[in-house]
């Protein structure tokens, strides 16, 4: 059991499907207004059992290899970005830092179902996501740092890694505006004929904004291979969504442009590979674009100086009960596919893997001082 995770008692939730326009969905489903955002502690421990049994249902269908890379992908997020925390404390990192914990199961569940060739694009929100698109820890670590070994050479920082070598587009800071970006990203897949599928990452909050409406627009319309994935974390900065949005359910506001969508639980890393194989599907065969809503819960503040006034000690408490990491343990051990040894290997290969790109990111240079005359026009 991973040690920030804090038991397995969940809720079971898993998707609402609305399908409109583009073929019919398969998976397991649910009403969205059943997903239960501030759920009783007492009825997620009733709720568990449900979701184990889905989770375990979706296992059995999957190599192992590929679920023992999942979990591993998740359980080095985690350390990753607790090492972040620490070391930004220690001055070690500047600027803005804001950190994935909690939401694991979305990056791992959906980019670990593409090809490599496949392409992601998303908010500052982006470490963890780099690392599972294939980028090392230690040339993230580094770009946190500032330095030469960072993933751009120092120059992004947080907001910004990025590597066209792992079709990874950023690490974007104007909230919604990767949206637009992404949209574009798969009308150039389909204008050049490639099968390339783009995901395209965004928060709620973004959601709000003209650019979502637009992109989803013309992406039903030209059908493009764009899958948008809003990651829910129920918050904008220190605003909830309760208080920002009329109308709550993101997943449908995809009808309004005849858009498959599905409301998938973000606690749940296989229900989020089996919606996102789904968009897949949809995307390849015909460049049907798909909007997934999946709702999981931010356990950090927004960014390492948000002191977090704004919601209860309680609150985080009652989602960290429905940990992601500690859920999908669970379903493998009682799926009997891997026991407490592998967890035991995965932990200190995670822990080793962090630590190499600290001792990296210490040791690696400043930039070199002409650097700040690079890069400055495109070309
Ligand atoms: C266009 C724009 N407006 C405002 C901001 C300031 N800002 C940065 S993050 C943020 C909240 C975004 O929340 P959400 O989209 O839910 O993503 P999350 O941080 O929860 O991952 C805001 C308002 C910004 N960066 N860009
Ligand atoms: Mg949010």
């Amino acid at each position: 059991m991973p040690k920030a995770a804090t038991s397995s008692k969940t809720n079971t939730k898993t998707a609402k499907v609305s399908a409109n326009g583009a073929g019919k969905t398969n998976g397991k489903v649910s009403e969205e207004s059943e997903f239960t955002d501030f759920v009783e502690v007492e009825q997620a421990k009733v709720e568990y059992n449900e979701r184990l049994i889905s989770q375990i249902a979706s296992i059995k269908k999957t190599d192992n290899q590929l679920l023992r890379d999942m979990l591993y992908q998740m359980v080095l997020g985690r350390r990753f970005e607790e090492k972040c925390a620490e070391v930004y404390r220690m001055g070690k990192i500047g600027g803005f830092c804001h950190l994935y914990i909690g939401q694991e199961a979305i990056g791992v569940g959906s980019m670990m179902a593409l090809k490599p060739t496949d392409m992601v694009i998303t908010s500052y929100r982006d470490h963890v996501q780099a690392m599972i698109k294939g980028l090392t820890p230690e040339s993230v670590m580094a770009e946190l740092y500032g330095k030469e070994g960072g993933c751009v050479g120092g120059k992004g920082g947080s907001m910004h890694m990025f590597s066209k070598e792992h079709e990874f587009y950023g690490g974007h800071g104007i909230v919604g505006g990767q949206i637009g970006i992404g949209t574009g990203m798969a009308y150039a897949a389909k204008y050049k004929g490639t099968d390339q599928v783009t995901l395209c990452f965004f928060g709620e909050a973004a959601v709000n904004q003209g650019i979502f409406h637009e992109s989803l627009n013309m992406a039903q319309l030209w059908k493009l291979p764009c899958i948008f994935i809003c990651e829910n974390n129920q918050y904008g900065m220190g605003t909830s969504q309760a208080r920002a949005m009329s109308s709550r359910s993101i997943a449908k506001k995809g009808d309004a442009y005849e858009m498959a969508n599905e409301f998938v639980d973000g606690m749940d890393v296989m229900a989020v590979r089996d919606a996102t194989l789904r968009a897949i599907a949809r995307a390849r065969k015909d460049g049907s674009p798909t909007l997934l809503e999946v709702r999981a819960y931010r356990y950090m503040g927004h960014s390492m100086s948000d002191p977090g006034n704004y919601r209860t000690r309680d609150e985080i408490k009652k989602y960290q009960e429905r940990d992601p990491i500690v859920l999908f343990m669970d379903s493998l051990k009682e799926a009997k596919v891997f026991g407490d040894k592998d967890f035991e290997k995965i932990e200190s290969q995670a822990a080793e893997a962090v630590a190499a790109a600290v001792k990296f990111a210490d040791e690696s240079p400043l930039p070199n001082e002409s650097e700040l005359f690079t890069h400055v026009y495109a070309d």
